[in-house]
């Protein structure tokens, strides 16, 4: 079972590569960003109490996200693996994640970073505000707040998979091809 997780701060390419590796190795994929605004689309509460939180650029709170991804697992028990996008974030959720896979004895393959500069992440997600009318990609305040939450929460994620050596960091600038067959390269030495 490959068992994936795309890292990377807001705008890095994780949602970009995730529907290439889905295409290619027919993995589930979990966005926690996708699932949180689904939730705000269909207007229930968890979704109008997350909004509240995504449009300051802050995170949502783990018992949320960790519930989310805990039901997709069980809806999924046949899948040949997941990519994990957005998730975890927090060192919190890296741990609830390693306790949901073990029962299923199916632990993390790896994590792959994609390392890029804020300068570039900033541009990127107002261009994709002014596409997609995506609220917390219109405002670079909150863009900024996203990149900080990032640094002081999630970064240290990567050393909870370095610690089990599972981390490999990749350079998320370039072609999106380009960038893709880097992180085949990196699958292919699982
Ligand atoms: P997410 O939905 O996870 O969004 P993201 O980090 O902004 O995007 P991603 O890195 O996937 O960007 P993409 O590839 O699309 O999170 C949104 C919010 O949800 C968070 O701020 C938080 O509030 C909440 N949340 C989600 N998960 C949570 C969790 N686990 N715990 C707590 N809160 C959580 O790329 C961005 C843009 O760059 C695109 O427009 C793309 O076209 C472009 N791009 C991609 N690759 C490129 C390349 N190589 N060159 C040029 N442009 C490129």
């Amino acid at each position: 079972m490959l068992n994936l997780v795309l890292f990377g701060p807001p705008g890095a390419g994780k949602g970009t590569q995730s529907q290439k590796l889905i295409e290619k190795h027919g993995l589930i994929h979990l966005s926690t960003g996708d699932l949180l605004r689904s939730e705000i689309s269909q207007g229930t509460e968890l979704g109008l109490e997350a909004k509240k939180l995504m449009d300051h650029g802050a995170l949502v709170p783990d018992a949320v996200v960790i519930g989310m991804i805990s039901h997709k697992l069980d809806a999924n028990k046949d899948a040949k693996g997941f990519i994990f996008d957005g998730f975890p974030r927090t060192v919190a959720q890296a741990e609830a994640l390693d306790q949901l896979l073990a029962s299923k004895n199916a632990p993390i393959s790896g994590m792959v970073a994609l390392e890029v500069n804020d300068d570039e992440l900033e541009q990127r997600l107002l261009l994709r505000g002014k596409e997609s009318g995506r609220p917390d990609d219109a405002n670079p305040e909150v863009i900024r707040k996203r990149i900080k939450e990032y640094n002081d929460k999630t970064a240290p994620v990567a050393g909870f998979y370095k610690a089990q050596n599972k981390f490999k960091s990749i350079n998320g600038i370039g072609s999106i091809n380009e960038i893709f067959d880097a992180i085949s390269g990196v699958i292919a030495s699982y």
